[in-house]
C-alpha cells in the first residue's frame, strides 16, 4: 500500500499544479479522452501505454475513486502523473470528487482501511476544490463529467468557476451530474426548466438534455460536440447525438465485465471512440 507520506507529497505536488490552472482548462488541438475510472489502476496503466505510443497527451474527465479495487493507488497515481508532467495529463473534477458522494460510495473507507483518515482527508480535499471543473479545444469540443446545467441555458462555459467541497453552486453540481438523453426515452419536462431539459432520476435539481439544448449550448459557445463521462456503459463508449459522445474507462470491481474506453480527438476531425484492450492488442499485433 501506498505510505501516508508518499500520498501526501503526491497530492501536495499535484495542487501546485491544479492552483494555477483555471476551472476551464484549454486543452492542445490533439488530445486522448478518458472517463470514469473509479478506482482501476490497470486502466490509469493501460492509459500510459497509450499515450506514449502516440505521443498524445491525455484527459481525464472525474469518477477517480469510489466502487473500484484500487481508489488510493488511482487518485495517487493521477496525482503524481500530473506533477511529474502537467502538459500530458490534465484532469476534470466528476461527482465523485466530493465529500457528500465519496463518503458513502467506498472512498472513505478504503480511506480509514489504510490510513488515520483526518490525518489524508484535508489535502485530498483540497485537491478536489483545485481541480478544473471542464475543459475546451477551442472551437472544437467541450469536456466534462456530467453535462450542460439548465441555469442560464445556453449556458456560457467561460463563467465557470472551481467548486467548493462539497460541490453547493446549482449549474457547478449540475456540470457533474446532468446526463444527454436519448429523444425517442419517455422524460418529463420540469417546470420553468428550459426547452430541450428534463428530469433526471439521479435527484430533483438535476436534469438530463436533449439534442436541441446540446445544439444551442455548441453554438453559443463555438464549439462542435461536448465529450463528456459519468454513465457506466458496457462497451466503454457511446454516441449519443451529433453534439454528444460518452467515455467510460473503468472495468474495476462492480465494472468487472466493463470494456473500457476512450476517445481520440482531433481538432477538425470527428471523434475515434476505441476500446483500451482491443487498441493495445490491435498495435502489439502490427
Ligand atoms: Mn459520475
Amino acid at each position: 500500500m501506498i505510505s501516508k507520506s508518499e500520498l501526501l507529497g503526491n497530492l501536495r505536488s499535484a495542487m501546485e499544479i491544479l492552483r494555477k490552472q483555471p476551472a476551464l482548462l484549454e486543452l492542445p488541438d490533439e488530445i486522448l479522452a478518458f472517463g470514469d475510472l473509479h478506482g482501476d489502476f490497470k486502466t490509469l496503466k493501460r492509459s500510459d501505454t497509450i499515450r506514449d505510443e502516440l505521443g498524445l497527451p491525455a484527459v481525464f474527465l472525474g469518477d477517480f475513486v469510489d466502487r473500484g479495487r484500487q481508489q488510493v493507488e488511482t487518485l495517487n497515481g493521477l496525482a503524481e502523473r500530473i506533477s511529474g508532467d502537467p502538459r500530458s495529463i490534465f484532469l476534470v473534477r466528476g461527482n465523485h470528487e466530493d465529500f457528500d458522494i465519496c463518503s458513502r460510495y467506498g472512498f472513505f473507507d478504503e480511506l480509514r482501511k489504510h490510513y488515520n483518515i483526518d490525518h489524508v482527508l484535508p489535502e485530498i480535499s483540497e485537491f478536489f476544490r483545485n481541480l478544473p471543473m471542464a475543459a475546451r479545444m477551442k472551437r472544437e469540443a467541450f469536456f466534462v463529467h456530467g453535462g450542460i446545467p439548465a441555469v442560464d441555458h445556453p449556458y456560457d462555459i467561460g463563467k465557470i468557476v472551481k467548486g467548493k467541497n462539497p460541490i453547493r453552486k446549482p449549474e457547478l453540481v449540475q456540470l457533474v451530474f446532468n446526463d444527454p438523453v436519448e429523444s425517442q426515452r419517455q422524460v418529463w419536462s420540469k417546470n420553468n426548466a428550459p426547452k430541450g431539459f428534463f428530469s433526471n432520476s439521479r435527484g430533483p435539481s438535476l436534469y438530463t438534455f436533449d439534442e436541441d439544448a446540446a445544439k444551442e449550448f455548441c453554438e453559443k459557445n463555438e464549439i462542435r460536440y461536448i465529450v463528456r463521462a459519468h454513465v457506466a456503459i458496457v462497451d466503454g463508449y457511446a454516441k449519443y447525438n451529433r453534439y454528444v459522445y460518452s467515455v467510460f474507462s473503468s472495468s474495476s470491481g462492480v465494472y468487472d465485465r466493463f470494456r473500457p474506453g476512450f476517445a481520440l480527438i482531433r481538432k477538425g476531425e470527428e471523434p475515434e471512440l476505441y476500446r483500451i484492450k482491443e487498441y493495445i492488442k490491435k498495435k502489439k499485433n502490427k
